[in-house]
């Protein structure tokens, strides 16, 4: 039987198969029948297709997508979904959103070369990540999509934004996924989940690829482990007894506005860090600018390194041969012998990286991915593993607790509010508590025992978000929205009534 990832994104002409049953598919009968009669109001007919794809938390495995490694997500069940339509004869992409006060409508040419302009970021460029990515991909496998049509879209969004929930990923996937429906096009699974991955680079962010894999791929039940070059996912069947909730710092991350000195500045730190480490691991430097690009690259050397002294762990040659005091760009050119000018001169936003850059904490961020990497597959063997399940449960929390501490000292992607919400977290019995996503704001993620999470939630309320419900941040009555216990929810779907 093919792996499911092999398979295309179903299709469904019910809800049901998506959402199950009770509550949850009460709320979505709620959210289609508000999206097709908005549908109606901004385009006078009702849409052809319908796609979802939902958000995630990562449960562990932060910032090292990009650098090759494994990640353990699962998906949730806040989700987006775009509604779609043909228009003959106009050459637009009209995008509507069911939240119109917030986010008005955006027009864009029917055109899949069109550059999007990064310097007025508009909330619709998310949908041209896709448009444009799709193209480029069906041009490349040489697929016939027929002529340039104009687009209807309406959006509806309940991912919070800038959460770290991966709000972005939702929406570039279902706004692919619905293109591709539309289009009569249908590529599998983990095509898609490529694909996607390079679609949302085009609004800037050198993303990883966790989010898009997991968001296409999920399966109800199951977090995965997300394995990239090739991307795979592999069920993880979390232990019953362990509830994740979600609860937000209420400090909005924009991964966007913010990329060059936060998530671009990280992935240049570890290219940076990756050939410096494989020059002083005996590559000739020019061989390292050429070839090496992350830290996977040169793991194999570290091995080898920690080898001489008998151990396996790549930390060591870190340890041994990055400093850990920052280096200067000069510190660096005068290893690499380049300038760093050149090599990143293929990358417009790592370059904007560079103009702003004071410094380069290499020592650090190696330590960070090569240990993070590692508590990936120490919780994944955990969760296989025959231990009891109080001692399961006791040791995931203390590898996640070891990611956050990992996350702030040495990658230093969290923020006084999540240091706040994390202690906050263990201090009302959480096992274990971490920033999930890009950090700098967004949500942090507990493992809670099943049996006080109702009393968890209410202590977090009264602990951490009343004094902001009084300052007026947050209405009371949107408290759900802040913080929940979420369950491994499904993947994309394309809806077709
Ligand atoms: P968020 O910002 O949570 O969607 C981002 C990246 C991921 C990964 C995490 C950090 C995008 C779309 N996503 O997630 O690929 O690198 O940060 O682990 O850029």
């Amino acid at each position: 039987m093919a792996r499911h990832e092999e398979l295309p994104v179903p299709v469904f002409k019910s809800l049901e198969p998506v959402y199950g049953t009770g509550s949850q598919l009460e709320e979505a009968e709620l959210r289609f029948n508000n999206l097709k009669s908005k549908f109606i109001e901004f385009f006078g007919h009702a849409p052809d297709i319908y796609a979802r794809s939902p958000g995630r938390v990562n449960l562990i495995g932060e910032h090292i997508d990009y650098e090759g490694y494994s990640v353990l997500p699962m998906a949730i069940r806040q989700d987006t979904i775009v509604a779609i339509r043909k228009i003959e004869g106009e050459k637009v992409l009209k995008i509507a959103n069911v939240n119109s006060e917030k986010y008005t409508i955006c027009n864009y040419p029917a055109d899949p070369d069109q550059e999007l302009d990064l310097k007025n970021h508009r909330w619709g460029h998310y949908f041209i990540c896709g448009y444009k990515g799709f193209y480029e991909y069906a041009k490349s496998k040489g697929v016939d999509v027929g002529q340039i049509v104009g687009l209807e879209v309406v959006v509806d969004g309940i991912v919070p934004t800038g959460s770290g929930l991966s709000s972005s990923a939702a929406f570039v996937c279902s706004s692919t996924i619905a293109i591709m429906a539309i289009l009569g096009a249908s590529f599998p699974k983990k095509e898609l989940a490529q694909l996607t991955c390079e679609c949302e680079r085009h609004i800037g962010t050198q993303s990883g690829g966790m989010d898009q894999a997991i968001s296409v791929m999920a399966q109800s039940g199951f977090a995965a482990l997300i394995d990239f070059n090739p991307i795979r996912a592999t069920e993880v069947q979390l232990p019953a007894g362990g509830t994740f909730v979600i609860a937000h710092s209420l400090a909005e991350s924009q991964k966007a506005v913010t990329a060059a000195t936060n998530y671009n500045n990280r992935v240049v730190e570890c290219r940076l860090a990756s050939i410096v480490l494989g020059i002083k691991l005996g590559m000739k430097a020019e061989e390292a600018v050429t070839n090496v690009k992350t830290l996977s690259d040169v793991e194999g050397l570290c091995v080898s390194f920690a080898g001489t002294r008998g151990s396996s762990d790549p930390v060591l040659a870190v340890k041994e041969f990055l400093k850990e005091e920052p280096y200067s760009a000069q510190d660096i050119e005068e290893i690499v012998n380049e300038k760093l000018e050149v090599i990143f001169a293929d990358s417009p936003s790592s370059l904007d990286v560079l103009r702003v850059a004071k410094h380069f904490k290499l020592h650090q961020r190696a330590a960070h991915v090569y240990s993070e990497a590692k508590r990936v597959y120490a919780f994944k063997d955990t969760v296989s593993s025959k231990l009891s399940e109080e001692d399961m449960l006791k040791k995931l929390g203390d590898l996640m607790n070891e990611s956050h501490y990992s996350c702030s000292v040495l990658y230093e992607c969290s923020c006084p509010e999540l240091e706040e919400l994390v202690k906050i977290c263990r201090d009302n019995g959480a096992l274990g508590a971490r920033l999930t996503g890009a950090g700098w704001g967004g949500c942090a993620v507990a493992l809670v025992k099943e049996s006080i999470v109702p009393q968890f939630i209410l202590n977090l309320k009264d602990q951490f978000f009343q004094s902001r419900i009084e300052k007026g941040v947050i209405k009371k009555s949107d408290l759900g929205l802040y913080i929940f216990a979420s369950k491994p929810s499904s993947g994309a779907a394309i809806i077709e009534f």
